[in-house]
């Protein structure tokens, strides 16, 4: 009885049921209502004991008009009271609690998904993915020449462009300074690449507009593909070493990791397209 008890307060602590302060609201009735009708039958059930023992001091008639005029809107009204406190402080707990989670996997320059959301949410997937590592051709310069104010516009108008050009299922990252990865679990590796060529055109072919004028910014990246038992850190360092290649290699293009380079046809393709 204290177990079904128990689960029962916890069922109706569920976050599911404080959405909204209209749940809320409307749980609190039907709350009050159950407890109203338990309290009213122990009520009842104590009355005939007492009476059955004689130990009633007055007569059962007048007891249960009273019990019954009394019990339900007394206990109504306080077991609403208590659950609309106790509901609208979870609410409102809970509201923050998502707020805050949202705030920390979100990078707050770009509005993207942080390191660590990205990271979660890689590892979580077991399916076979791929993944771009993409890092902006010499930033630092970008700081040096125009500010890191200006820097701070280019990054979030790279990262705009990496939404604008991959498609929704992707999922995109600002995982460092001026680092970004986007991974993807249901595309084939080739279309995903011609994609990521496509915002390396796009980002090359933009203009960032300052009050100093105006200029282009290069992406490098590196691609790999991920088996599903593979990790972020374990694929990551496949891209990234790709990513170095592209940077020796001269800048402004994507080099595939070894595994993946027998999916090279579509990335050449697509940059033939493009050139
Ligand atoms: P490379 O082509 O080899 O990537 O050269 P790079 O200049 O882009 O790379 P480097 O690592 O030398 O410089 C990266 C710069 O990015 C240095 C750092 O000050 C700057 N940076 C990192 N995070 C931010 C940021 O959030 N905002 C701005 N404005 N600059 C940043
Ligand atoms: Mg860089
Ligand atoms: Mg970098």
């Amino acid at each position: 009885m204290g177990a079904m008890i128990r689960e029962w307060i916890v069922r109706q602590l569920m976050f599911g049921e404080f959405q909204s302060y209209r749940d809320v609201s409307r749980k609190s009735v039907w709350v009050g209502f159950k407890v109203c009708v338990l309290a009213y039958g122990l009520n009842l059930v104590a009355h005939f004991l007492l009476y059955g023992f004689d130990l009633l001091p007055y007569g059962l008639g007048s007891a249960l008009i009273i019990a019954t005029v009394l019990t339900p809107p007394i206990t109504f009204i306080v077991s609403v009271t208590a659950y609309l406190a106790v509901g609208f402080a979870i609410h409102d707990l809970g509201v923050s609690r998502a707020k805050f989670e949202q705030l920390s996997r979100t990078d707050m320059l770009t509005g993207l998904a942080n390191r660590r959301a990205f990271l979660d949410q890689f590892d979580r997937c077991k399916r076979q993915k791929s993944m771009l590592v993409f890092d902006i051709d010499r930033f630092k310069t970008v700081n040096d020449t125009y500010g890191h104010a200006v820097g701070d516009q280019v990054i979030a108008k790279v990262a705009e462009t990496l939404v604008d050009v991959l498609p929704g299922q992707c999922t995109c990252a600002r995982i460092g300074g001026e680092e970004f990865a986007v991974f993807c679990d249901d595309m084939p590796f080739a279309k995903f690449a011609a994609y990521c060529d496509m915002a390396r055109r796009k980002v090359a072919a933009t203009w960032m507009e300052t009050p100093e004028g105006r200029f282009c910014v290069t992406v490098s990246g590196g691609l790999a593909r991920a088996l599903p038992e593979q990790d972020f850190g374990e694929v990551f360092s496949r891209a990234d070493e790709a990513l170095y290649a592209a940077k020796t290699g001269g800048r402004n293009r994507l080099v595939l990791s070894q595994e993946a380079s027998g999916d090279a046809g579509a990335l050449i393709d697509a940059q033939t397209a493009a050139a």
